[in-house]
Order: C-alpha cells, then structure tokens, then sequence
C-alpha cells in the first residue's frame, strides 16, 4: 500500500529556498513531522529528504541519478559543464578515479608543507598592517596554495584576480540578480585562463613535472583510452582549485569557534587529539552545504512514499548534522561528542555521504580535515590576535553563511 506523502502546498518555493537558505528543509520538514516531503521548485515537483536513512536512500546509485539534476544556475558558477557532480555510472567512476589519484599521501603532504609556508609568510604580512579582514586574507592565503598544489607557480599580482574568480563559484552559486552573474563572467575567465594552461601542457610548451595534478590531469585518459576534452580538463582542475579555496568558510567559523567558546581553546592546548574533534564539530556545527540534488532514476517506493522517475529530489545535509534523533542537542556547539562516534557514512555529512570512489562524496574530505587543523594549530598555538567591536553574527539564510564583519583581525603577531 503506497501513501501519499506529505505536501508543502503553494505554487513553487525556488525563492523562498533561497531566502531560507539552510532552515529551508528543517522547517518544513519538522512542520509536517516526516523525514521526507513534497514541495514545487523551478516550476515543478520536487522532493526534500532529511536524515540519515533518507541519505542512505539518496546515494544508492540505483534510484538516483545526477545527470540533468542541478539547476544551470549551479551548474554556471559552482559545478561547471560536464563536471564529475554531473555524472552517473561507469563515467562517473572513470572521472572520480582521476580526482581521487591525486589523493595520495605524498599529495596531501606536499599540500600540508605548502599551507604551512603560506601561514607563516602571511603572519609576516599580517604583523605589518593595522588590521586585517580575516576572511578575505584567508581566501588569498588557500589560493596560493591551491596554486603551487596543483603544480602552477602562481605569480603574486595574479592571487587577487585568481581568488576573486574562484571564491565567486561558490559565493555567488545560490545568490540572486548581478551578483550570481558576476560569478558566471568569473568561472568563464578561470576556465580560460586553466584551458590554456592544458594546451600549453599538451603541446609541450610548459613542462609541469609528471607527479604535479596539471600533469596528472592533461593527460588522463577516459574510458575508452582518449584524453578528456580540454574544457572538461579545465573544470576538473577548478574542482580542485576552487574548494581549496572554500575551506576558508570553515577556517573562519573555527575562529568564531574558538572566540564564542573561550574554553575550547585551552581543551585544544590541553589535549591530544582534541583538534580532530573541534574541526569536526566546526562542520556540523557551521552552515555551508546546504543540500545535494539528484533525480529519481527508476520509480521506487520508500517507507511507503511513491518516488516517480525524473522527480527532483534534495538532501538536506546541514539538516541531517542537526537531526534532534541522532545528534544529542544537535545546535550545541560540543566537539566532544565526536570522542566516543562510531563513524556513519550517512548521518554526517557535511562534504555528502556514502562511498568517495562509487559515489558523489566529496573527492577533498581529507585535505578538509588537514588543512583544518593545520590552521586551527596557527590560530591556538602560533599566533596571537585581538578582535575590536565588530558584528560577527551570521545569518543562517545566506548561502553561503559568512560572519558579518568577515572577522577583523588586529595586533597579529607570530607566537613561540
Ligand atoms: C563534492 C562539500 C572541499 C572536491 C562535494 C559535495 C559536497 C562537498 C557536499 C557533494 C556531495 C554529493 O554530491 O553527494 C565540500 C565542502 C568543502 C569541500 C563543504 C569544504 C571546503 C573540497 C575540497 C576538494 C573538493 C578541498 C578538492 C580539493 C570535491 C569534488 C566533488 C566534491 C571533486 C565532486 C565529487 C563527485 O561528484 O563525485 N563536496 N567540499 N571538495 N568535492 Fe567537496
Ligand atoms: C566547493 O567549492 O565545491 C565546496 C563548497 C561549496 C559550497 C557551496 C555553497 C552553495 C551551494 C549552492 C546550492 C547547491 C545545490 C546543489
């Protein structure tokens, strides 16, 4: 016997999702009391899930699909054409196996080496001015990085331009009017910029080192033994590029972090080990994802609920890290609960859930993870700072979500 599941009535909710941003899925979904519901977006049909085992249900690869999921608006600014978010199946894989390659440990460390040269060169920076806006500086510092990772030895006057074209991919994915398409006109020029870079590659013009990711990357074959198209090349380079530069959201919510809770930063001085815990919870705790899109591959029936092919169906992942059933006290900023975590594919999901090489989870979890607290090491241990008078709140209908004031930074000098 199938039910009919429950309905958000109203003509279409695509600008009311915008406007509610990360409580969009949560509000509705504890209003109707059900894990899963149904709501109009972009003009039509369209289904919210929250939860773990609703998460379970959206990455099986049998039910879902990505291919035509993601509204062109995302598609234009974060995700870029014929990206791996936008692949199924056996070319999903092919493609995810090229990102993952470069996810080796000799990558991660030579990644860690450069984030740490980065810190220490812009505290020396820092140290010089009156004040600084944290979170712009931290978008440059992660550019630099990305940069001289992916094997590019980006020249200082380009790091504003190059940071303002891939931070905007993923400011501007889910804003509204000149905004978003500015982000469009930025991801156009990175994209030009990166297809020459490969061309020069491929005809020999610049010799990157073979284990360098623009190496890697230019010559990548695809299933059928060709080398990928040169634009498809260029977006896969940004997909590496542009989240690099995005861990600075999170950089920036582990300072708020650890200036809301003062006591988390002598836990985190004290304790081994306490870092994996505080940058977890900065994750869960902290708005950025809001939700992942997929369409229903082949009609199904879930928990008695009809699931019609072709129906736009989102997961709410910030609502899922928040879920009152398997989070005690889910809005209560505690890093200890993740102490005693037996681990779920599922229930946390900050970068998406599931399988990193047969599914869509995020292919860079790992550099999160590092690149998190090698620079929560700099902001407890290595350096000091004042923060003046200054509007930190954040609201929780931006996506994505950035404290006010972008966190003003003064009196920085290098500690110990
Ligand atoms: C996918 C979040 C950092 C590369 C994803 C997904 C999420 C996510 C939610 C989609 C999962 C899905 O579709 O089911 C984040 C957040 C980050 C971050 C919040 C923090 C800044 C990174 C980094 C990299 C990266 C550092 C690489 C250097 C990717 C790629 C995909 C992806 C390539 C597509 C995977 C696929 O479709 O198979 N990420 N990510 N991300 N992420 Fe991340
Ligand atoms: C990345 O750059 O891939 C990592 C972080 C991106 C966060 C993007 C936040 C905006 C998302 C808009 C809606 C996405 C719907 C699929």
């Amino acid at each position: 016997m199938e039910n009919q599941m429950p309905k958000d009535e109203g003509i279409d909710h695509s600008i009311a999702l915008l406007k509610e941003g990360y409580h969009f899925i949560l509000n509705r979904s504890e209003k109707l009391s059900s894990n899963v519901f149904e709501t109009r977006l972009l003009g039509r049909k369209a289904i919210c899930m929250i939860g773990e085992e609703a998460a379970q249900i959206f990455y099986d690869p049998q039910k879902f699909q990505r291919k035509d999921a993601a509204p062109n608006r995302v598609v234009q600014t974060l995700f870029g054409k014929n990206a791996v978010q936008t692949l199924d199946d056996e070319e999903h894989q092919n493609r995810k196996k090229m990102l993952m390659s470069v996810m080796t440990e000799e990558h991660l460390n030579h990644l860690l080496e450069l984030t740490e040269m980065q810190w220490e060169q812009s505290i020396v920076k820092w140290s010089k001015m009156k004040s600084i806006v944290f979170y712009e500086e931290v978008k440059e510092l992660l550019c630099n990085v990305a940069f001289k990772w992916i094997g590019y030895p980006i020249h200082e006057n380009d790091v504003k331009k190059m940071t303002k074209e891939l931070a905007s991919m993923f400011e501007t994915a889910a804003a509204i009017g000149p905004n978003h398409w500015a982000g469009r006109t930025y991801r156009n020029q990175a994209e030009k910029m990166i297809q020459q870079l490969i061309q020069d590659t491929r005809d020999g013009k610049i010799k990157f080192p073979q284990n360098t990711v623009l190496h890697q990357f230019a010559f990548y074959k695809d299933t059928k033994g060709n080398l990928l198209d040169i634009e498809t090349v260029a977006v896969e380079v940004i997909n590496m590029l542009r989240p690099i530069v995005a861990i600075s959201i999170y950089i920036n919510f582990s300072l708020l972090a650890l200036h809301e809770f003062p006591e988390e930063k002598e836990k985190l001085q004290s304790f081994n080990d306490y870092s994996k815990l505080f940058v977890q919870e900065v994750r869960r705790f902290y708005p950025f994802f809001p939700f992942v899109v997929a369409k229903v591959k082949s009609d199904f029936v879930w928990n008695s609920y009809e699931f019609k092919k072709g129906t736009l169906t989102l997961l709410d992942l910030y609502g899922t890290n928040h879920d009152p059933v398997k989070w005690e006290d889910p809005h209560k900023f505690n890093p200890e609960r993740f102490a005693h975590w037996p681990g779920s594919p599922f229930g946390f999901i900050p970068q998406g859930g599931g399988d990193y090489y047969l599914g869509h989870r995020c292919a860079g979890e790992q550099i999160t993870l590092d690149v998190m607290k090698v620079s929560l090491d700099y902001l407890v241990n290595r350096m000091e700072f004042t923060l003046p008078e200054q509007d930190l709140s954040f609201e929780i209908d931006d996506i994505p979500s950035i404290p006010k004031s972008k966190i003003i930074l003064e009196h920085i000098v290098r500690s110990r």
